[in-house]
C-alpha cells in the first residue's frame, strides 16, 4: 500500500532522493552536533549550500529524540527539520521510544510553523543501524497516530525511502495500519 488518507492528511510512501522534493519541509536524519555528516545529512547540506551550515552552527546542537528547524536555502523545500534519531545499540536502550520521539518532535515543529507538507527519510536506518522493518513500523505508526490526533493540520506526510527494500517495509507497515482502521 503506497498511501493512506487519515482525516485530511495523505500519508504516502515513495522512493526518491529527498533533496529533490518540493514540500514545505524535508526532515534531515542529523546527529547531535547538527553540523552535517554523511548519508542524507550530507546530501541535504550539499544541495542547500553553505548557508544551511551557518544557520545550524547557531543552533548549538540537538539532543537525540528531538528536532530543530532551519530554512531550506537552495533546496526546493522551504525548510529543513533536523531530527536526531538514536543509534541502534541492540534495542534495550530506549531506541524505539527515541525514534518515535524524533518523528513526533519533527511533526510538532511543522505543526507550530503551519507547514502543511512534510517529507521524512528513514531516520536511523543507515549509519545508525536501526533495523529497517522495525524503524518503518515506528515511522508509519507515529505519523499515522499524529495525523489521527491532529486532524486537518497536514495535507501530506511523505515517507521518502532511498531503496525499494526500505519502501517495502514502509508499505507493509501502512497496510497494517489500514487493516487496523478497517480499510
Ligand atoms: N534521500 C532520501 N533518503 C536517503 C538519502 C537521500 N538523498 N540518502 C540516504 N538516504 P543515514 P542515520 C537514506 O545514514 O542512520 C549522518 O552522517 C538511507 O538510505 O543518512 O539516521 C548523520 O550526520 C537510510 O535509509 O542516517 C548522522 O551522523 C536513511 O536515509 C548519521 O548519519 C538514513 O540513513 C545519522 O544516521
Amino acid at each position: 500500500m503506497d498511501s493512506l488518507d487519515i482525516g485530511e492528511t495523505e500519508i504516502s510512501v515513495i522512493v526518491a532522493d529527498i533533496t529533490t522534493l518540493e514540500v514545505d519541509a524535508i526532515v534531515n536524519a542529523a546527529n547531535q552536533s547538527l553540523l552535517g555528516g554523511g548519508g542524507v545529512d550530507g546530501a541535504i547540506h550539499r544541495r542547500a549550500g553553505p548557508k544551511l551550515l551557518e544557520e545550524c552552527r547557531a543552533l548549538g546542537g540537538c539532543p537525540t529524540g528531538e528536532a530543530r528547524l532551519t530554512r531550506g536555502y537552495e533546496l526546493p523545500a522551504g525548510h529543513v527539520i533536523h531530527a536526531v534519531g538514536p543509534r541502534w545499540k541492540g534495542g534495550g536502550h530506549g531506541e524505539a521510544e527515541l525514534l518515535a520521539s524524533a518523528y513526533k518532535h519533527s511533526l510538532d515543529i511543522a505543526r507550530a510553523e503551519e507547514l502543511k507538507s512534510v517529507a521524512f527519510p528513514a531516520i536511523s536506518t543507515g549509519v545508525y543501524g536501526f533495523p529497517a522493518d522495525h524503524a518503518a513500523e515506528i515511522a508509519i505508526g507515529t505519523c499515522a497516530g499524529y495525523a489521527k490526533g491532529h486532524p486537518g493540520i497536514f495535507d501530506k506526510i511523505i515517507l521518502c525511502c532511498f531503496s525499494e527494500e526500505s519502501a517495502e517495509h514502509h508499505r507493509a507497515a501502512l497496510a497494517e495500519i489500514a487493516g487496523e482502521m478497517g480499510r
